[in-house]
């Protein structure tokens, strides 16, 4: 079985985005290496801080960002890294070529209960002018612009799911060589599914639009959408992503007035963009009910999005309610 570095290499990858990409895995090694341990490594359970999301920090939220932002920010190619656990972008190397933004341990709710969580990453093309990575006006490009974007899903195995832009690739950790091994090249999802993901304890809150397409989709076949739908809510990304790509399926996490002034609970720029490239290169389709995520214009690196992804035909259907 081919080892991510050749298969980077027979891709076309440049060895410089190659490295970034393997300095990420090296810290995501470690971060299932930790998660394995659980209990034993005294590493469960919450710190007494908040991140800038005004979510409760998990010591492995913590952890996990460390190890990404020390080995990236070591990293020579890399002008700056933005994470979901930092208030403000961080400055790696002046002349480094990429930016990185990450989620280093998404759906950490489920840590404590032994669920699968998830390391979110994707790369940009720095501008090069003489902005350094601590000037979080460097990181704002649209989705479109992304180089590279994958994720690591922490589950029974640790799997890495990613691309270049040249389809979707998914790869094995191989614990004997401490290596990730390519397992299935060139996912697609099926264009067609009956099940959606979407957290129903939040219905109240949303859009008439989405409230009817749910009502429609839970008619099942006398419904208008004429088919009986099944459910499912991991509340982990990485993980209804991760479904949805190897069966179909649609994800929904849309605009809620929990919060009027938030455009989402998801954030674009470590959730809504890479999860779109995996998804769009796999031939699904990504939006925010009203257009593609990937062409969201970022004002900030913690800007939310609505999130409505997975088998085009489906996902056109949700579009559909919220532009007829
Ligand atoms: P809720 C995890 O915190 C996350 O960002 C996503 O991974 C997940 O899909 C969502 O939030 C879960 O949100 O409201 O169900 O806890």
């Amino acid at each position: 079985m081919k080892r991510l570095d050749q298969v980077l290499a027979s891709d076309g990858t440049s060895a410089e985005l190659e490295l970034v990409i393997k300095d990420v895995m090296v810290a995501c090694k470690d971060i299932a290496y930790k998660l394995s341990q659980g209990e034993l490594a005294g590493i469960l359970g919450a710190t007494e801080d908040e991140n800038i999301q005004g979510e409760t920090q998990k010591m492995l939220d913590v952890i996990s960002n460390d190890l990404l932002k020390d080995i990236l920010c070591a990293n020579p190619f890399v002008k700056g890294v933005g994470s979901e656990e930092e208030d403000f972008t961080i400055a790696g190397h002046a002349d480094g070529k990429f930016l990185v933004t990450f989620d280093p341990l998404d759906g950490s709710s489920n840590i404590d209960v032994n669920l699968s969580v998830g390391t979110i990453f994707s790369i940009l093309e720095a501008p090069a002018d003489n902005r350094t990575g601590d000037d979080q006006e460097v990181f704002l490009q649209e989705g479109r612009k992304q180089v590279a974007a994958g994720y690591v899903l922490y589950g029974p195995s640790s799997l890495l799911v990613m691309t270049t832009g040249k389809g979707v690739n998914l790869f094995t950790l191989d614990t004997n060589i401490g290596e990730f091994v390519l397992t299935k090249p060139m996912l697609q999802i099926p264009e067609d599914t009956a099940e959606f993901a979407i957290n129903m304890s939040n219905q109240r809150f949303w859009e008439p639009e989405m409230k009817q397409y749910i009502d429609d989709c839970l008619k099942g076949e006398e419904g208008c959408l004429g088919k009986r739908y099944n459910m499912r809510w991991v509340a982990s990304m990485v993980a209804e992503v991760h479904r949805i790509l190897i069966r179909g399926g649609i994800f929904m996490y849309p605009y809620d007035s929990r919060d009027p002034s938030k455009a989402g609970k998801l954030r674009l720029m470590y959730e809504g963009n890479p999860m779109s490239m995996i998804v769009e290169q796999a031939g699904g389709a990504s939006s925010t009910g009203r257009m593609d995520i990937m062409d969201v214009e970022p004002k900030g690196i913690h800007d939310r999005v609505p999130v409505v992804l997975g088998s085009k035909n489906e996902v056109a259907k949700v579009i559909a309610y919220h532009t007829k």
